[in-house]
């Protein structure tokens, strides 16, 4: 033992992707979501972390519902009653209003809870906390950098050619980064390591599902180059919901959603990161994954009208307790016959039945193109968008090359407007 060496090292628990009051289908998952709570105390208690880091989209709206908003209070309470950390540190997400983040920010420092929705480009030291260790002392400084929005990394100048346009975006994320992460080392001291987090899309990553994750597709900032980052001891990512380490690097991690948010992630293991710290900068990390209960089973049935029903009734049969997604993929003729035995199929069992759709992949008898009946919500707005311009045939070749990104970046503006700022 070295007199100089800190007797316990750091410990962070790193979680993102919550979407609080988010609904699948029409359903809500508030259950859910107060299980999740329930259980991430019970993970505090057990590994006594220093901090909990939430890296984005806390929730699933900008105007999350109330009740959505008193179980994140309730949790920040809690721990704070219960000292179950130091430090919570939650930063903004996509789907987040930075502005409804940030209007308790003040008081919840209060509750050693530090929220930090957007960038204050005047204030970049605000994105810097410090985590103390057990003797008073900086013990880990975190960059809490959020969600950044094209408009915190450059400033519009008419006539950018798009090369120019992705070059300054580039030199605006990597200078935001840099500065931050400079300021939490130069108010930690020396030896104190860094942790830094983000809620984007690196280039490397994997997508889960494009559904769940459309956000992704739209606008074309494209996805940043993780090499733009500057070094630090661990990445506490968000945005991507399923867990995954960047480039395989196991220090760099997104620790995905704790519930699957889509029927395409059912079955996925969820799974939050307990991240250990060495004695100083730059020693290694050891980083263990804490699955996360499945508190809802979920199970998407596909197929022909006669196997679908043949599933449903297995699953009634056994008593699950199941939310379904029906989507008939194969097979001919009226459908109407299948969906009005469903409800009966099903009714005073625990098997719910969420959605039901038409996937099918054969013409309409009208001949259309597009043939399969996809739902609106199975669609982004740029595939609406497009296929708009493909039935309009009074555009030219040039005008539909580019009235596509015209339209993604006009969307993105207004996806991101923060209506309730005021
Ligand atoms: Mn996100």
């Amino acid at each position: 033992m070295h007199g100089m060496e800190k007797s316990v090292d750091m410990k962070i628990i790193h979680t993102s992707d919550w979407h609080w009051g988010g609904r699948l289908h029409d359903q809500d998952r508030y259950a859910e979501h107060e299980a999740f709570a329930e259980w991430l105390k019970d993970l505090l208690r057990r590994e006594k972390p220093e901090a909990l880091v939430v890296a984005g989209d806390i929730f699933d709206t900008c105007a999350p519902s109330n009740r959505a908003q008193a179980g994140y209070y309730s949790l920040l309470a809690e721990i704070y009653k219960e000292e179950l950390c130091r430090a919570v540190v939650v930063v903004g997400g996509n789907h987040d209003s930075p502005s409804m983040l940030n209007a308790p920010a003040q008081a919840l420092v209060h509750l050693k809870a530090w929220v930090i929705g957007e960038i204050d480009a005047g204030n970049p030291a605000g994105e810097v906390v410090l985590v103390p260790d057990a003797t008073g002392k900086p013990g880990l400084a975190i960059a809490a950098v959020p969600y950044l929005r094209e408009g915190d990394l450059r400033r519009d100048e008419a006539g950018d050619a798009e090369a120019d346009r992705t070059a300054k975006l580039q030199e605006g994320f990597r200078a935001h980064y840099a500065h931050v992460a400079a300021l939490a080392r130069e108010a930690a001291g020396p030896g104190v390591p860094l942790v830094l987090t983000g809620h984007l899309n690196l280039s490397g990553a994997t997508l889960s599902d494009v559904r769940s994750e459309r956000a992704l597709r739209i606008g074309n900032l494209g996805a940043m180059p993780a090499a733009l980052l500057p070094r630090a001891d661990y990445y506490a990512f968000g945005h991507l919901h399923t867990p995954q380490a960047l480039g395989g690097h196991d220090c760099c991690r997104y620790s995905g959603s704790p519930l699957p948010m889509s029927f395409a992630e059912a079955g996925q293991a969820k799974s939050v990161a307990v991240v250990e710290f060495g004695s100083k900068a730059g020693d290694p990390v050891m980083v263990r994954l804490e699955e996360v209960p499945v508190f809802q089973r979920l199970e998407p049935v596909q197929g022909s009208p006669d196997s679908v029903s043949a599933r449903l009734r297995e699953l009634v049969a056994a008593q699950a307790s199941v939310w379904v997604e029906v989507q008939v993929t194969t097979g001919a003729g009226d459908l109407g016959p299948l969906w009005n035995s469903l409800p009966g199929l099903v009714e005073g069992s625990a098997v719910q039945i969420l959605a039901q759709q038409d996937g099918r992949p054969q013409a309409r008898p009208d001949g259309a193109r597009g043939a399969e009946v996809i739902g609106l919500e199975q669609l982004t707005p740029l595939d609406v968008f497009r296929m708009r311009l493909a039935d309009d045939s009074s555009l030219s070749d040039e005008e539909r090359q580019w009235l596509p990104a015209l339209f993604a970046e006009v969307l993105k503006s207004v996806q991101e407007a923060d209506a309730q700022r005021e």
